[in-house]
């Protein structure tokens, strides 16, 4: 293969020192590394909360009756919980955290393209997440995270403080979708082509544009309900020749792009963790690239087919369906990719490849069952039952939550210089893994069987399976639990990592774990994708790791 010589850019050697003091050095960073710690303490506690709703919710569905809470208040905690998983911890961990701190040491730069306007989109989410938990002051939204009008109109006042709590997160998240762009774009080191990038990188290229594009539609559908509700301005509500099925389109237009922010990251940490364990290059390194791509292209096309019983014109149902279908096939392409990838390979069962192996197993369960969800005369039967929450379940927590937990125990070295207790990794991942599938493999059935969603009593025939569901949910906490402390004890007390404690081969680990300020002493040059293990390290120009001084403030060597 011919190879480019690898130019160096007067952009890439720009190099600023670090900032001495303590509150612009942590708190009002420009840090791309520092940013993305940001976003995950904050997405952690969020976090913690929304699972903390969720386990309301299932105490009250331990009995078919529901004594324990008021249907009020169940209406408001499913809402705010399905809302905050999405906008308060999925969205901004897989991007603001995982993409900041990953993604610009793996194209070799020293930040993003735009540090001030990274440290802007920070700041909006910590103020949104406190609107929307404080609404439980004044009366949570209750529609739902769809929020549906023309329920959503008549909801409590705290509907009016979750669209701004959700808007704000939207310009968050089309801001990071704008300054990732660039990075990626702009920014890579010499020598790396598009086809040299880490598939983690081609993962947030797809997410960013996704971000940037898709946002604007929830932003117009949300500022328009907000001022139907506050000024009684007639978007939604039919009686005054508004189209209720107007927000359903704007929503969806954006939601489904947004189930592919939530899980292409994801995708891209898979494709990270597999040959890294399994000591293989990825099969199909193009084929994951592309597909990712058309992936959020045909992501655009299918939005329609969570309206399939909203009344809308029948023949329009079938397009939708059939490109639904077709949006299955790239990502499958993925699966393939994959599972080939472990075929045959000397695999290291670290607890990041044991929670990617996981990812594989539910995620693809619960791409099959959008499959169902997707063919419109089974749709007509699922819609709007525990079938729909089984299906949602599989692929954010069997998909992005468990795909972000492996890159947590992957790249948890790399951020804190110190290694994750692996054998309570191991425990976590195995009372994780049993508990979830405990909680919401039930849900399948008795959606199945007809027990509708949203609901804070039901029929006493499903008491046994709710049962199980509720014990199976107390137990991913104890799960949790045991990650968290894990966490905050490997911070101070875990093994010292080294630079590369994996043997990986991409750029984020050919510099010192915590990097320096700067990332990297000399930017490095580029000659190959970094997936073929039996090969020597494809880079030119590289400081050796171990005598890269570690440490976020770590001063500028010496030369500069
Ligand atoms: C093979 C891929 C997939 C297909 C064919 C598919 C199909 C569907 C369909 C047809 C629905 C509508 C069900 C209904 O309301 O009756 C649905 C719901 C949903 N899907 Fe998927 N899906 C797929 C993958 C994903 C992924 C990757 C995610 C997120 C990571 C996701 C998240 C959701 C969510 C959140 C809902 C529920 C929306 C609500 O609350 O009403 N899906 N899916
Ligand atoms: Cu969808």
């Amino acid at each position: 293969m011919a190879v480019a010589a690898p130019q160096h850019s007067a952009l890439a050697e720009h190099v600023h020192h670090a900032p001495k003091n303590f509150i612009n050095r942590y708190i009002f960073t420009l840090d791309h590394k520092i940013i993305g710690l940001q976003y995950m303490i904050v997405g952690s506690l969020f976090f913690i909360i929304s699972g903390l709703l969720a386990e309301l919710i299932r105490v009250q569905l331990m009995n078919s009756d529901g004594r324990f809470l008021s249907p009020e208040h169940f209406n408001e905690l499913y809402s705010v919980h399905g809302s905050s998983m999405v906008w308060l911890v999925i969205i901004p961990l897989a991007t603001g955290g995982f993409g900041n701190f990953v993604m610009p040491l793996m194209i070799g730069a020293r930040d993003v393209a735009f540090p001030w306007l990274n440290a802007a989109s920070f700041w909006l989410f910590p103020p949104a997440g406190l609107i929307l938990f404080s609404s439980f002051l004044v009366g949570a939204p209750d529609a739902g995270w769809t929020e549906y009008p023309p329920v959503s109109l008549q909801g409590p006042p705290g509907t009016s403080m979750w669209c701004i709590a959700i808007f704000l997160i939207g310009i968050s998240s089309t801001l990071t979708g704008i300054n990732f762009l660039v990075t990626m774009l702009k920014m890579r080191a010499p020598g790396m082509t598009f086809t040299r990038m880490p598939l983690f990188v081609w993962a947030q290229l797809a997410t960013a544009v996704l971000n940037m594009v898709a946002t604007t539609a929830l932003a117009a559908a949300l500022l328009a309900l907000f001022l139907e509700r506050t000024f009684g301005i007639p978007f939604y509500d039919p009686s005054h020749g508004g189209s209720p099925v107007m927000w359903q389109h704007m929503f969806w237009f954006y939601s489904h792009p947004a189930v592919y922010i939530m899980i292409l990251p994801a995708f891209g940490v898979i494709s990270e963790v597999l040959p890294t364990f399994a000591r293989k290059p990825i099969f199909g390194y193009k084929m994951i690239a592309f597909s990712s791509i058309a992936i959020a292209l045909l992501g655009f096309m299918v939005w329609a087919h969570h309206m399939f019983t909203s009344g809308m014109t029948p023949w329009l149902v079938l397009p939708f369906m059939i490109l639904t279908f077709i949006i299955a096939v790239p990502t499958g392409v993925k699966i393939f990719s994959w599972v080939a990838t472990l075929w045959g390979g000397n695999i290291r069962y670290s607890s990041a490849m044991l929670f990617a192996i996981g990812f594989i197993a539910t995620f693809t369960f619960g791409g099959i069952t959008g499959i169902f969800l997707a063919a419109v005369p089974a749709d007509y039967q699922e819609h709007g039952t525990y079938f729909v929450v089984a299906h949602i379940h599989y692929v954010l927590f069997g998909g992005s939550v468990l795909g972000l937990l492996a890159g947590a125990y992957y790249w948890f070295p790399k951020m804190s210089g110190r290694m994750l207790n692996e054998s309570w990794g191991h425990i976590h991942f195995w009372v994780t893994f049993i508990a979830f599938n405990v909680t919401f493999l039930p849900m399948h059935w008795i959606g199945l069987l007809g027990m509708p969603r949203r609901v804070p009593v039901y029929d006493p025939q499903f008491t046994d399976w709710n049962r199980v569901a509720s014990i199976g949910s107390f137990f991913l906490v104890i799960g949790m639990a045991i990650f968290f402390i894990n966490v905050i004890w490997s911070i101070k007390h875990g093994k010292k990592a080294g630079p590369n404690p994996w043997g990986a081969r991409t750029l984020e680990w050919m510099t010192s774990s915590p990097p320096p300020y700067y990332n990297f002493v000399k930017v490095p040059g580029v000659l190959h994708a970094p997936y073929e293990f039996d090969q020597p390290l494809p880079y030119v120009g590289l400081e050796p790791p171990e005598t890269v001084v570690s440490g976020y403030k770590a001063p500028m060597p010496a030369g500069h």
